[in-house]
């Protein structure tokens, strides 16, 4: 029999992606939010500067998405939606249809950013096989991208820890190389100039595989949980034109991206490129209620709907795909989104974003700092003997001056709620910069 534990003892939670025992020792606990701040165990006021986990792009805690989340699970707690459906989950899609970028015009609902991604690479596998090119079963993600914890997912990702203890994983999976390049980019504004042409990289892997074995390559508009690598100029449009050209479907992971990040709804628009699937998550919910949606052009929908009307069109689905109080969320962030302008006020904020991150070159040990949006990214060199404890450590020392960073590797991330104002962008750097400046090693 287990030991008994407290309710508040630390131990039973073994906590996701984190260094259990060392997180025990020392736990930074949040009891409370509000707008941009959170709120700890200890009574203090920590400025949000990453949105959550990516997600909590217009604040938290906002009364309207509250509201909207209480009324619904007291109306209707639960309807399923395989042959059956509920009015949220239609007016939900609808909406999202209305904001996705031109000619996607079909939601599929999840409940994660993995289970997007699970769905959209499936979607691409049944797609080709509906229209009898069952030859097309290749995956193609790329170096250092996230798409989830799921097999699919780990499998087209690039994150090396996050694959080396798992196995063989999917098979028929390859990658193309990543874009990060200090050499030629280091503390680049936006866009960086130099390696469009690493797209064509995709070219290398038709020559060795045949286009007529590949599906679809799947790609973070800006590859963020890696730590913020942004897309060299012209190089997104480059890798949509092979695509195209070899009938291999676009896969856009926005996870991240989506909901006003970037400054546009989503960041197919900020680049100006079509792609055929969209993912989404996080913000898609303003961080409240767990949800996913893939967003599918008609040419992949229609794909599916050939075969006799009685029969079912897509074998896959989750029991909470269209949860009513998930939708409900996502109908009132949505509306908040839309009254407060908030999908495209990154556009405005970023010139002074930029300028503000950009204030902490010449810090000791930042080698790199990167910027798009309302995304940043400072870079330091690693210890050699221990890389991702330099950036470990400033997470953890802005945290105790209030100011929430997220670590990963030897990189600090940036993404605000997209409310904040320039004043507390101003705080944000001013605490990051004592930290760059005091922290010793
Ligand atoms: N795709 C992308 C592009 C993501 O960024 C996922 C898929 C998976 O989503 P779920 O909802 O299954 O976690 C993500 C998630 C970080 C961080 O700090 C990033 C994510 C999750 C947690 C932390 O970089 N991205």
């Amino acid at each position: 029999m287990s030991a008994r534990l407290a309710t508040n003892d630390l131990e039973a939670f073994w906590m996701p992606f984190t260094a259990n025992r060392q997180y025990k020792k020392a736990p930074r606990l949040i009891v409370g939010a509000e707008g941009i701040h959170y709120t700890t165990d200890d009574g203090r006021r920590v400025l949000d500067g990453t949105s959550g986990l990516w997600c909590v792009n217009a604040g938290h805690c906002r009364p309207k998405i509250v509201e909207a989340v209480g009324k619904q699970v007291g109306e209707l707690d639960f309807a399923g939606t395989f042959q059956m459906g509920h009015p949220r989950a239609f007016e939900c899609a609808s909406k999202l249809v209305n904001i996705a970028p031109q000619g996607f015009d079909h939601v599929f609902f999840t409940n994660s950013g993995s289970e997007s991604v699970e769905t959209a690479l499936k979607l691409a596998l049944a797609y080709h096989r509906a229209k009898g090119n069952a030859s097309k079963t290749r995956l193609i993600g790329r170096e250092r991208g996230y798409h989830g914890v799921n097999f699919g997912g780990t499998s087209v990702g690039g994150i090396p820890n996050n694959r080396k203890m798992f196995g063989t994983l999917l098979s028929g999976v390859d990658h193309i190389r990543h874009t990060h390049d200090l050499a030629r980019n280091a503390f680049s504004r936006g866009e960086p100039e130099h390696g469009a042409e690493l797209a064509d990289d995709l070219e290398r892997l038709m020559a060795l595989h045949d286009a007529s074995t590949i599906a679809a390559v799947i790609v973070e508009p800006v590859a963020c949980s890696t730590g913020v690598l942004v897309p060299p100029k012209g190089y997104l449009k480059r890798l949509a034109a092979i695509c195209a050209k070899h009938d291999i479907l676009l896969i856009f992971d926005e996870v991240i991206t989506a909901f006003g990040r970037l400054g546009t709804p989503f960041g197919a628009d900020y680049f100006g490129v079509s792609p055929d699937i969209i993912t989404t998550a996080k913000g898609i919910t303003n961080g409240t209620i767990p949800m996913g949606a893939v967003l599918v052009k008609k040419k992949v929908h229609e794909a599916f709907m050939s075969g006799p009307e009685e029969a079912i069109d897509f074998f896959h689905g989750y029991t909470y795909s269209g949860h009513p109080v998930a939708c409900a969320a996502s109908i009132a962030t949505l509306e908040v989104y839309k009254e407060e302008g908030l999908l495209t006020r990154a556009s405005e904020l970023a010139p002074y974003w930029q300028e503000a991150v950009h204030s902490l070159k010449g810090l000791p040990h930042v080698i790199d700092i990167r910027n798009i949006g309302l995304i940043g990214a400072v870079e330091f060199d690693p210890i050699p003997e221990v890389p991702g404890r330099r950036a470990h450590t400033r997470f953890v020392e802005a945290f105790d001056r209030g100011l929430l960073t997220r670590a990963t590797g030897d990189i600090i991330a940036l993404s605000p709620p997209l409310i904040i104002e320039k004043k507390q962008i101003d705080q944000l750097i001013d605490i990051l910069c004592g930290v760059l400046k005091t922290v010793k090693d």
